[in-house]
């Protein structure tokens, strides 16, 4: 009901009569009184004047639902929401509702992580209120081999996202790292549930530095705060992150992987480098020459061949 009441707010954005909000909702005056407490007590200002009514003046900086759904305007992405003040991983929701059969587009999200992860088993900090911890739930028609595009995918997402929103230019670090002025913002998690030749979901993890400071980030870190010197709204981000993924995600499955592949091309610092990549215990130092239609990386060695790598850990060699 908070929510139902809060939209009404937030659409008039002037003041609303109580007696107005009550009938709406069939409720008495006393009811309403207490949901707009509730409200409060959740860090929504919202001011009360005798034969005016109520007007919401301020809205906190949480990652609620009804924050992510005002005007979103997506038909897949968001439309399911799912908020933890805490939990220990947003991946681990996100399993529990694959396997529950939610819908495509389902968002997990969380204001904290006490086991947030990236790959291989390592951490990923997840301070409160300082980034943006989410998990997506999709279920494309593709082999689960194809899946590593989806990671592809999202993070030219993400960067579309943070120069729309906050004018910043973020680069993508195969396979899934997310860089601004070559420091580590972001990262992506893409894990997935499948059979040999049908992917029953994928979850997809996102992790964003947003107003860390940056002495409380891991070394080789930065937040967007940073970048912009000034607070930044988590909302805004993830709402336009949400819409981006949608409209790259029904390309996707409209054209396959060109465009995708195309847009990467063209927002990645990989390509054309040297680099050093790790993958289980191998080491490969070669250069970097494309992207497969896969995801794959494209590695150049030292005697001209051409070698593919599905995963690993990418150093830039300096050259
Ligand atoms: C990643 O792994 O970069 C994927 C991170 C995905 C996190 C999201 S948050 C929502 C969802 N729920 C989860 O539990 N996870 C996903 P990887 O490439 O393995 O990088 C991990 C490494 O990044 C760590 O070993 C640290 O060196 C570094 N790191 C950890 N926290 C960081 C942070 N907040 N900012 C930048 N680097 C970090």
């Amino acid at each position: 009901m908070e929510d139902k009441i809060l939209d009404i707010l937030k659409r008039k954005g002037e003041y609303v009569s109580g007696e107005e909000i009550s009938a709406h909702f069939k409720m008495t005056r006393q009811g309403l009184w207490k949901h707009i407490q509730d409200l409060r007590d959740s860090g929504y200002d919202i001011v009360a004047v005798p034969h005016l009514g109520y007007k919401l003046v301020s809205s906190p900086d949480k990652l609620f639902p009804a924050e992510i759904t005002h005007g979103l305007n997506t038909r897949i992405m968001g439309r399911k929401l799912y908020y933890y003040d805490t939990c220990s991983s947003t991946m681990d929701i996100a399993f529990q509702k694959g396997v529950e059969n939610c819908p495509e587009g389902t968002v997990i999200l969380a204001e904290a992580q006490t086991k947030g992860r990236g790959r291989l088993g390592r951490t990923w900090e997840s301070p409160r209120h300082k980034g943006a911890y989410f998990s997506l739930i999709l279920r494309p028609r593709i082999l689960p081999s194809k899946t590593p595009l989806l990671t592809l995918l999202v993070s030219i997402s993400i960067c579309e996202a943070i120069k729309e929103v906050f004018g910043i230019e973020a680069r993508i670090k195969w396979p899934n790292d997310i860089l601004v002025s070559n420091k580590k913002i972001g990262g992506i998690l893409t894990e997935l549930s499948a059979e040999t030749d049908r992917v029953n979901f994928v979850a997809i993890g996102i992790g964003l530095n947003v107003n860390n400071e940056n002495a409380a980030l891991v070394p080789g870190a930065i937040s967007l705060k940073e970048v912009k010197k000034e607070n930044l709204s988590r909302v805004e981000l993830v709402q336009e992150i949400l819409r981006r993924v949608e409209i790259n995600y029904l390309n996707f499955q409209k054209s396959g992987s060109g465009p995708v592949i195309e847009k990467w091309r063209n927002c990645n610092v990989t390509i054309g480098k040297r680099v050093k990549v790790t993958c289980c215990k191998d080491h490969i130092e070669a250069e970097a020459v494309d992207i497969d239609t896969d995801g794959a990386l494209l590695l150049r060695n030292d005697v001209g061949l051409i070698q593919k790598v599905y995963t690993g850990d990418v150093v830039h060699c300096r050259m």
